[in-house]
């Protein structure tokens, strides 16, 4: 590899960093069952340790998203133990999540129920949620809605449209001056006739109706199939729409596999985007949002962050001033192979090289089979995890 080459990844390498989901850690399944495994993380503190030794070992995840529910089950009060958490993991909380799609309450929806005192419950969450951001200094409040109707006629979409930006515009009111609001779309699932946030217009248009720190959230998972995500993604960034990723892979749906596992091009033509646009995509958030069923949780959160930060780094290598003058003069098959040969260069020697500088494992995944972790918290939450019954995180 030459030499500008190698300095092109330290930077990219140098800039890199993901954030990882406390929900990662703990025993998810499918909507038929849930197998138990014994090392997966049964408190928030678990969670937290769990996420301190990714960090340990990749040195790029500083931060965990918070799911309000899961997590800090007494909301604002639990603000002082996440803190502990965070002092005693050397992890720091990252985007919140409030949670508004499982109270029994929420099945004709939160923030676009047609009771009144329903969607303000939700608002209140939404609020709620906002002043932990606060007193966890965390900057984005990360919003997914599960709002919509099974069944043609049973809902009115365009009233639901309003009181979404009701609910919108208060939780923005309620924003510090650096915080920012993200607002999640997904064509379908769990509501199969219409989702009231189906895709990144209806989004865009909900953070146009709330006010400037509203912006997109862009789940990879998240489309229809074909769907061209990058094309989002450029028409985001252009229109100062683009709040951030959450990233996983899928074959068919929202299948929240391990990213790049199906299909790695799509992550590095994201990658690219994001690091044509420069400065101006500077501020997305780039989250890991994946639940392992069947993998070992620690090594399916390494495989990601490893497989991001080289994704990544190949995005990074892309000449794209050579690029724009190739495109500029519809040299096809140049600027294809400029694009592509970024893509097909194994930097992996060159991301082992950056780890070793920073003092940081060769390869995490083997340091975490070595150093025994997995096999320590199985033999700790054995029992614990086979006592646990809940369905979710
Ligand atoms: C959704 C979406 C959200 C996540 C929920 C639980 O599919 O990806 O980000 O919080 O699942
Ligand atoms: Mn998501
Ligand atoms: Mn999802």
């Amino acid at each position: 590899m030459k030499d500008q080459s190698v300095e092109q990844i330290d930077k990219a390498l140098d800039q890199f960093r993901i954030e990882i989901p406390s929900w990662g850690f703990a025993n998810t399944g499918t909507r038929f069952g849930k197998f138990i495994q014994d090392a997966a993380a049964t408190t928030t503190a678990e969670k937290f340790a769990d996420a301190g030794e990714v960090f340990r070992l990749t040195g790029i995840t500083p931060t965990v998203a918070i799911h309000v529910l899961w997590d800090m089950p007494n909301g604002l009060d639990d603000v002082p133990v996440i803190r502990g958490l965070e002092r005693k993991y050397g992890v720091r909380a990252g985007s919140i999540k409030p949670n508004l799609f499982e109270a029994q309450e929420y099945k004709f929806g939160s923030i676009a129920n047609p009771s009144a005192e329903i969607r303000q419950m939700a608002i209140q969450h939404m609020l709620d949620s906002v002043e932990i951001a606060k007193g966890l200094e965390s900057r984005d409040l990360s919003i997914w809605v599960s709002d919509g109707s099974n069944y043609p006629g049973t809902q009115s979409v365009r009233r639901r449209i309003r009181w979404m930006e009701e609910a919108m515009s208060a939780t923005h009111a309620a924003l510090g001056p650096n915080q920012r609001m993200l607002i999640e779309y997904k064509p379908f699932e769990p509501a199969f006739y219409h989702t009231d946030i189906a895709d990144w217009g209806m989004a865009m248009l909900l953070c146009q109706a709330s006010g400037a720190k509203a912006k997109v959230l862009v789940d990879t998972g998240h489309h229809l199939q074909g769907t061209n995500i990058e094309q989002i993604i450029a028409w985001l960034i252009e229109k100062d729409g683009f709040g951030g990723l959450h990233l996983n892979d899928r074959k068919y749906a929202d299948d929240d596999l391990t990213l790049g596992s199906i299909d790695p091009y799509q992550l590095f033509r994201i990658f690219a985007e994001i690091l044509s646009a420069g400065a101006k995509a500077d501020s997305a958030a780039v989250m890991i949002d994946q639940s392992h069923n069947l993998k070992g949780k620690m090594e399916a959160m390494i495989q990601s962050v490893v497989t991001a930060q080289e994704l990544y780094a190949r995005a990074a290598l892309i000449d794209f001033k050579r690029l724009a003058e190739l495109q500029d003069a519809c040299r096809l098959v140049e600027a294809e192979e400029c694009f592509r040969s970024a893509f097909w260069t194994d930097v992996r020697p060159a991301t082992r090289a950056w780890r070793g500088r920073r003092g940081l494992a060769a390869d995490p995944l083997q340091e975490l089979a070595a150093s025994g972790y997995v096999e320590r918290t199985g033999r700790e939450r054995r029992e614990r995890n086979r006592q646990s019954t809940a369905t979710y995180a």
